[in-house]
């Protein structure tokens, strides 16, 4: 058994995530790391807010409230909507935190001694109007690679190169809209990543089997030159720099963000006695590390916080696997937190259990491509994989079972070439869910669970217990006890997409072992389907998943402002 480290890109603190940043990160790298934890590997989780940066200082003013304040308070309302999706991390810290800043503070010092770093005076944007300097972000304009018109100052969202905003074509604030904007003299540090252009190219290239999307990415932005950028800002809320004439400035967010990977871990071992956070990540050669995020995170994931993590000429573990997805669109637009179009996750929650949400989005993530979120879509989906394929099947084989045997497993028949063929069938199918899940094809994944669940039906379908009971009831026996054999192990098989009904499942039959649930099975119970004695007593649960109607659709279309 393996250790493995898993961190999900880390959601920025400006108030509750959409969909697509549950997406894009958090749920592929709980899936992930539950599915690993049931394999019995040795899995620490890790995430955080992401709270610097000049976005949440405006939000918190918006709020009318300090920034510290506003980000604990934004933090905790994040955590309370990522345990309603049960995301399962070790730990969910917060980039403000001391460890993140010490880190933060260790890592300029560390680069600048190995001549990474370098002093320089910038022209900067100013704002009168404003009063203060404008953070590249904060100045939009017209990108000058693609013509983009709402380019921002850092990066276009576009053609998601990075900017400088002094590059931008009819720049103006975006926090006033004035275009009355001056250049002012600023000195910063600039991290000096093209030196290590050679090394990152000779690292990404010698991974093994990474996604397309995360290697051409990260290709794409070696070829076109690395550029050296400004690690530090004139702003009051951030990790302080400190190094003399650098009063009154802090570190630009993405430099302390990725760090906060670090952080959040050393948070997590000061929790409590006997944790150690740097075997995570210090000379950590013997463990596995998976980073999960979106697409337009890639370049920071490959390029930028592994550059940093070299240049500070110590043995901090780079990412063994970066797994990329792309975007969720909300009916093939823009999900946007600032606009407030499309689903957030705190809404999201009000009207679904989080398993539906979780096995949506397992089953449409964008792995290969865009995918447009529809409530058309869901409703289809869902109602048809998880309220009729799997929830029908568990209630009617139960309720069944409960009315002609009673409520305990029942025995008679002996499992003959259809129990043979099923459990083959169902041995395979498992064997390559597992695979999907190794190689964190998540729709694949959700494909073969689904597939599992259909094999139930289709062999109900054939022996047709309800009818044969009258005339062969021990052959009507024999296949309801192989059906909730089947049942059963949807629990521990579904654990990893939704563990709710998957607690539920475990909950229906009483095998003695207590609350605990049941094991993930081995090849071997898989194909024979009988680990499920005769004479267990179960439960017929209430319905697992209520069907989406017409209605629902309308409303939630109203709701969130659905477009065609
Ligand atoms: N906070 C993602 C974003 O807000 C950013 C990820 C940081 S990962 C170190 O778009
Ligand atoms: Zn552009």
């Amino acid at each position: 058994m393996a250790r493995h480290l898993v961190t999900s890109a880390l959601p920025y603190i400006n108030g509750v995530k959409h969909l697509g940043n549950l997406v894009g990160s958090l749920l592929p790298a709980d899936v992930y790391a539950r599915y690993l934890r049931e394999r019995g590997h040795e899995v620490l989780f890790i995430c955080a807010t992401d709270e610097h940066g000049t976005p949440a200082e405006l939000a918190a003013r918006e709020a009318d409230l300090p920034v510290p304040e506003y980000c604990r308070r934004q933090h905790e309302a994040q955590k309370a909507v990522y345990d309603g999706f049960r995301l399962t991390f070790d730990h969910f810290g917060r980039s403000s935190s001391t460890a993140n800043r010490e880190l933060t503070q260790h890592f300029a010092h560390r680069m600048a001694a190995n001549g990474y770093l370098a002093e320089r005076v910038v022209k900067q944007v100013y704002s009168p109007a404003d009063g203060r300097f404008l953070p590249d972000r904060y100045v939009v304009g017209t990108c000058p690679h693609c013509g983009y018109e709402a380019a921002r100052g850092d990066q276009c969202e576009n053609c998601t190169r990075l900017l400088d905003p002094t590059e931008l074509i009819n720049p103006r604030s975006a926090v006033s809209g004035s275009t009355d904007l001056e250049i002012r003299d600023s000195h910063h540090l600039f991290f000096e990543q093209s030196k290590l252009a050679p090394r990152l190219r000779e690292w990404i290239t010698s991974r093994e089997r990474w996604p397309v999307l995360t290697t051409s990415i990260a290709l794409k932005w070696l070829d076109e030159g690395l550029e050296d950028r400004g690690v530090t800002r004139d702003l009051s809320w951030g990790v302080p720099v400190d190094r003399d004439g650098f009063e009154g400035k802090v570190f630009y967010v993405w430099f302390d963000a990725p760090i906060e990977y670090i952080g959040a871990t050393r948070e997590w071992a000061e929790l409590e006695p006997g944790r150690d956070w740097e075997s995570w990540w210090y000379d950590a050669g013997d463990m596995r590390y998976t980073q999960f995020m979106a697409k337009d995170n890639i370049p920071f994931h490959t390029i930028w916080f592994p550059g940093m993590q070299m240049a500070t000429g110590e043995p901090w573990k780079l990412a063994d696997y970066i797994k990329g997805v792309n975007w969720l669109t909300y009916y093939g637009g823009k999900f946007s937190t600032s606009r407030k179009h499309g689903v957030f996750t705190d809404a999201a929650l009000e009207i679904l259990p989080s398993d539906t949400w979780r096995y949506f989005l397992v089953a449409n993530m964008p792995e290969s491509d865009d995918v447009s979120f529809t409530w058309e879509l869901l409703a289809a989906q869902c109602n048809k994989d998880l309220a009729d394929t799997l929830g029908n099947l568990v209630n009617r084989v139960l309720a069944f079972g409960a009315k002609r045997f009673g409520t305990a497993v029942p025995e008679g028949g002996e499992p003959g070439e259809a129990e043979h063929e099923l459990g083959a069938r169902i041995a395979a199918l498992v064997a390559e869910y597992e695979q999907h899940l190794e190689q964190m094809q998540f729709r694949k994944a959700a494909h073969a669970l689904r597939s599992l669940w259909a094999e139930a039906n289709a062999y109900l379908g054939i022996k047709l217990p309800w009818t044969a009971v009258k005339t062969d009831p021990a052959d009507a026996a024999l296949a309801v006890r192989t059906a909730m054999n089947l049942i059963a192990l949807f629990g521990p098989l579904s654990r990893p997409l939704i563990p709710d009904t998957a607690a539920r499942i475990d909950a229906i039959f009483d095998t003695g072992e207590g609350d605990t649930p049941a094991p993930w099975p081995t090849a071997e119970q898989a194909r024979a389907l009988d680990a499920l004695r005769p004479g267990t007593p179960f439960t017929v649960p209430p319905v697992l998943f209520r069907k989406i109607t017409p209605e629902d659709v309308a409303e939630w279309r109203e709701r969130f402002g659905a477009q065609d």
